[in-house]
């Protein structure tokens, strides 16, 4: 365990002046907005935040499949069924460049994908909703991907170089995410009667869970503070919630659609919509495991880890043989002739 304390100048300036130089230096660095880069030195309680929240994001990306997967079967045509599995795979690319960013920090991939496995790695808790009907797929690209966009635009001005760079591109494959999902929205709420009610009925199941993806309230957040200092985190929880509720709103009314709040209303004064208390402990639970489908999607990863063994043996063993002495010098003649 680490807290993110251990490496901040108060901590710092009891082991010495040389110490607490090398953390003022690096703390100027990011005022400065430099870029953090992999070989450079950086306090390891920097590190530990850095693998914890990209570990953690790689992996929301790679469960973050599942809901979706499941509907590539049962899309209603071909267009949407293409478009579908691309969604599906541009996430699976996702997660592969986040553990490639996390790989950076001296962390092996094998390690995060066995903490997830067994269930002491945390993911977003928005993977462990179901998805019931077609409209949930609409509802996920422009809830939970434009909340993903909200929340991650920022973190490609991440004070960590290859952190920031992989968002870049995850960011543009995240806007044609919401869009498609708003589009498909549009499509439903625009048709028959039972199409809006099964648009209504997704928007109901996916508001508040969409909410609970920017984390604890401010007051209750344990890593923010410092993050914010280290400028891996560019707005706190609840300012990206807030921007989150006052561009989806307009949304929903444009759709014909209700936000299931009686307590939304616009402030004038703040120029902001006011909104509803969440359901914290709802939130908890699901991060404790109690969740609808935790299970179900933790037992869905080992098994897809459980399948795929044998092309991990047999892409180390393919390895190993054009390693081996005998191989090189084989190869070696074979050139040679
Ligand atoms: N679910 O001090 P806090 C996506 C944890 S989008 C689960 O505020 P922090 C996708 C938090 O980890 C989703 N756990 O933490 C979209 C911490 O636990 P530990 C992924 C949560 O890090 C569409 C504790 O609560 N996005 O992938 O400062 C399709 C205290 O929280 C949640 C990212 O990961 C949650 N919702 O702020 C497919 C973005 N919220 O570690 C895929 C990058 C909080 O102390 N991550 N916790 O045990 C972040 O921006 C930040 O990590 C968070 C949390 C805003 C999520």
């Amino acid at each position: 365990m680490y807290t993110q304390a251990l490496d901040s100048p108060a901590a710092g300036a009891d082991e010495g002046s040389e110490e607490r130089e090398r953390l003022e230096r690096f703390q100027a660095r990011i005022d400065r907005d430099e870029k953090i880069e992999p070989k450079d030195w950086m306090p390891e309680a920097y590190r530990q935040t850095l693998i914890r929240q990209i570990a953690q994001h790689a992996h929301s990306e790679i469960v973050g499949m599942l809901p979706e997967g499941n509907w590539i079967t049962r899309a209603p045509s071909l267009r949407r069924k293409a478009v579908l599995i691309a969604k599906v795979q541009d996430e699976g690319g996702h997660g592969m460049y986040l553990y490639s960013a996390a790989e950076t920090l001296g962390v092996a991939r094998g390690d995060l994908i066995e903490q997830l496995l067994s269930g002491r790695a945390k993911y977003s808790s928005i993977f462990n909703y179901p998805t019931l009907t077609w409209a949930d797929i609409g509802a996920i690209g422009w809830l939970v991907d434009g909340a993903a966009i909200m929340n991650q635009v920022p973190l490609c001005r991440c004070s960590y170089g290859p952190y920031a760079r992989a968002m870049v591109r995850i960011c543009k494959e995240e806007s044609f995410h919401q869009r498609q999902g708003y589009e498909l929205m549009l499509t439903l709420a625009r048709g028959s009667e039972a199409q809006h009610a099964m648009a209504q009925d997704a928007l109901n199941r996916w508001w508040w869970p969409s909410l609970m993806m920017f984390g604890p309230n401010d007051a209750h957040s344990v890593h923010t503070a410092q993050s914010m200092r280290w400028k891996i985190k560019r707005f706190t929880n609840d300012e990206l919630r807030q921007k989150f509720i006052d561009v989806t709103v307009p949304q929903a009314e444009y759709l014909g659609l209700t936000v299931p709040d009686p307590d939304l209303r616009w402030d004038q004064t703040s120029e902001h919509y006011r909104f509803g208390e969440i359901d914290w402990s709802e939130f908890q639970a699901v991060l404790k495991g109690e969740g609808p489908c935790n299970r179900e999607r933790l037992e869905a990863r080992r098994a897809a880890h459980e399948n795929g063994r044998w092309v991990r043996e047999a892409a180390v063993a393919y390895a190993a043989k054009h390693q081996a002495p005998a191989h090189r010098a084989q190869a070696g003649a074979g050139a040679l002739s």
